[in-house]
């Protein structure tokens, strides 16, 4: 394999190290034996990061600090997973989105095109693609050949991202890959997202610590994996003998009202009770339903998601469900 070529360990870049994503990479690079960096803003509230990552303070809105960190890592492989990564708050700060998730992969990828100019070392580079690119989607399901129809200012500038991505492939023979990766949640995921929004509110109303759930849209239907499983297929694509790109989904779809009938059937709640319809929650133009079709990451990276849709809501339920008996540990001994 391309990164073990030498005998010393690669080294590996992530940038968004202290997102669900970069938590789970970090594990998983670790585990095989690489040196392991990441980037952060220095704003960052993110998960705590495993020490045995050299953390980097460095903003993908500042090209010249990018390209200290890559010239000082001189990383073998970047998975370049930060950004500004929630939809709606895109619509509220576009520009801002298009300045991170757009312009910042086009920072990072002339940082490592000059590297490599400069000291003939190749550097393999995975982007963070999104099924969000396909939006208001032409067919379903939706492959590599799909044609992107964003409908946020998040989805634009990741579109731009892609190409930018597809660019460099093209023009300067980089090895870059976009991961088209699907909606993939954990129990890591931030708050902010519909899914662990969902189970944090479920187990805390099951405890008695909250009453309510305020809600957007609840016909909206997602294809939801399991980021541990995503993880993997970054490594994979940078590691085969080609750059390319890739769809990375269950090939399943479910709605929001699905996902809150799973979660609070399993905590034998009635979600009906609970969930308030607040339209601050709605986007003002929403993507309806995604579902990928991962064939050719089936057949060419052998590559495969191993956690279902009630697996993934339980596993985050029980862990929040944790979270929420230490609350009310908490809340007893106030
Ligand atoms: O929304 C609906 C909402 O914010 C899912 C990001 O990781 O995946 C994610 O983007 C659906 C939408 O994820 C609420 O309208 C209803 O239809 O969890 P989400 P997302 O927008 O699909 C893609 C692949 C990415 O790349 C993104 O970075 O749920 N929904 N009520 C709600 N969503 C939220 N957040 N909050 C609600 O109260």
């Amino acid at each position: 394999m391309p990164s073990s070529r030498t005998s010393s360990p690669p080294v590996a870049l992530i940038t968004g190290v202290t997102g669900q994503d970069g938590s789970y990479l970090s594990t998983l690079l670790l585990d095989k034996g690489y040196v392991v960096h990441g980037l952060a803003p220095t704003h960052s509230f993110g998960l705590p990061v495993d020490p045995r990552v050299t953390t980097h303070h460095a903003d993908l809105g500042e090209g010249t600090n990018l390209s200290a960190v890559i010239d000082q890592v001189a990383p073998a492989e970047v998975y370049h997973l930060g950004a500004q990564s929630h939809v709606k708050v895109s619509f509220e700060l576009p520009v801002y989105t298009a300045e991170v998730t757009g312009l910042g992969t086009l920072r990072l990828l002339e940082a490592i095109r000059h590297h490599q100019a400069r000291t003939g070392r190749q550097v393999r580079f995975y982007q963070a693609s999104s099924s969000e690119m396909f939006g208001k989607a032409v067919e379903t399901p939706q492959t590599e050949q799909t044609r992107f129809h964003p409908r946020s200012p998040y989805a634009c500038a990741k579109v731009y991202a892609y190409w930018q991505t597809v660019n460099y492939r093209e023009a300067y023979g980089m090895f870059a890959c976009n991961g088209i990766l699907f909606n993939h949640e954990s129990p890591r995921r931030g708050e902010a997202f519909v899914t662990r929004k969902i189970t944090r509110a479920a187990t805390r109303i099951k405890l008695g610590l909250a009453h309510e759930l305020r809600l957007g849209n609840l016909d909206a239907c997602r294809d939801w994996g399991f980021a541990g499983d995503y993880v993997e297929a970054m490594w994979l694509m940078l590691q085969q003998n080609e750059p390319d790109d890739y769809v990375i989904a269950t090939g399943e779809t479910h709605s929001v009202r699905e996902f809150l009938d799973e979660v609070f059937g399993y905590l034998e709640l009635d979600w009906k009770k609970s969930v308030v319809i607040d339209p601050q929650f709605n986007r003002p133009s929403e993507v309806d339903l995604l579902r990928g079709d991962a064939t050719k990451a089936r057949e060419k990276l052998g590559w495969r998601p191993k956690v279902a849709f009630r697996e993934l809501a339980r596993m985050m339920v029980d862990a929040d469900l944790k979270l929420a008996e230490q609350e009310a540990v908490i809340e007893k001994h106030r």
